[in-house]
Formats: C-alpha cells, structure tokens, sequence
C-alpha cells in the first residue's frame, strides 16, 4: 500500500453535507461526480494529505443505501492507494483476504477499485485505489 488516498462518508444529502465542509471546516471542494458502477454521486473534498470522499445513494439498491439504512450516516471505508491493483488483489487473496470482487472495477475519476470485506478486515472496509498515470487528483 502507498498511503491513505481517502476516507469515505456515507451522507443522505450531498447538499446538506457540503457546507459543513466547505464553509464550516473551511476545506476545498474537488469536485462532484456521479458513479454509475457503484450507484453513487461523490463529492471529493481535500482534507491536506488525504482526501474526504462524500457518498450520497443514487436509488435505493446499492450498498451507501443499505449501510445509511443500517449504520446512519458515517465513515464508510478508507481507501489505500496502490498501484498494479490487480498484483495487490492477488497478493492479498494469497494471504487469505476475502476481496470483493475478482477483478477491480471503474471507480471515482476513472480509477480502478476494489474492496476488501470487513470481516477479515476486522471491521473496516477498505478500499484499493489505482489511479494508473493520474495519481495526482480523483477529477
Ligand atoms: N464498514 C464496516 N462494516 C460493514 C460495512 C462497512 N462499510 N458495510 C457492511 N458492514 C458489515 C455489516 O454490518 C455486516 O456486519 P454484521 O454481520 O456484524 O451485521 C457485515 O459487514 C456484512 O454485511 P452484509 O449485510 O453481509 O453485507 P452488505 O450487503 O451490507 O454488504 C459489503 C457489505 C461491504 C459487502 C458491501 O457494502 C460492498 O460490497 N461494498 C463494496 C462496494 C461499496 O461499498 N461501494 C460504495 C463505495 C463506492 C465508492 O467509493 O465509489
């Protein structure tokens, strides 16, 4: 893993959230994107050495739906930046971490993700984030 890219929070209201962050803390606004594959619209916000990812559900089958449904709003997962994502998945799998997915998929700003489940995470769902030749910005 390189380091932390970002932190995840699962919001009900995009709108709602965005001057908290904007105007109250004072951190800048990325940008704004929907992701199909995911079924969310992010807001990614930049929080210094990491950034903050907004998540607000697009309808109400996908996974920001059910956790908001079962957890309330909150941190949502933390996403490692990585680079070869598909040598990490095997090399984690190789080590007996239950992945998500078999192949990583397209996430926020064209990135290639997958996730890990958080019961042999101890909990946390954590992310990989390859952003390939763009390691700089999400947007
Ligand atoms: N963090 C920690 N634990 C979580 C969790 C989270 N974000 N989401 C679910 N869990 C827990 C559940 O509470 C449950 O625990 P208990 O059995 O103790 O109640 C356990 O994990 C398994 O939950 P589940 O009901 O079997 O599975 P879900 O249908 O809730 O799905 C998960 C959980 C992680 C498999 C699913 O959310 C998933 O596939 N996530 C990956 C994709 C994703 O999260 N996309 C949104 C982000 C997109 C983006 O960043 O762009």
């Amino acid at each position: 893993m390189k380091k932390v890219d970002h932190i995840g929070i699962a919001i009900k209201d995009l709108n709602n959230a965005l001057p908290y962050y904007i105007e109250t803390l004072g951190l800048k606004l990325i940008g704004i994107e929907e992701v199909e594959s995911q079924k969310v619209k992010v807001a990614f916000i930049d929080a210094g050495n990491c950034k903050i990812e907004l998540l607000e559900p697009i309808g109400e089958d996908c996974a920001i739906a059910k956790f908001l449904e079962k957890r309330g709003e909150g941190i949502h997962h933390i996403a490692f930046g990585v680079s070869d994502i598909r040598t990490r998945m095997k090399e984690l799998k190789e080590k007996g971490v239950q992945l998500l997915q078999d192949e990583p998929k397209l996430g926020a700003g064209g990135a290639q993700v997958a996730f890990m489940h958080p019961k042999s995470s101890f909990g946390v769902l954590y992310e990989l984030c390859d952003k390939g030749d763009k390691p700089n910005g999400h947007l």
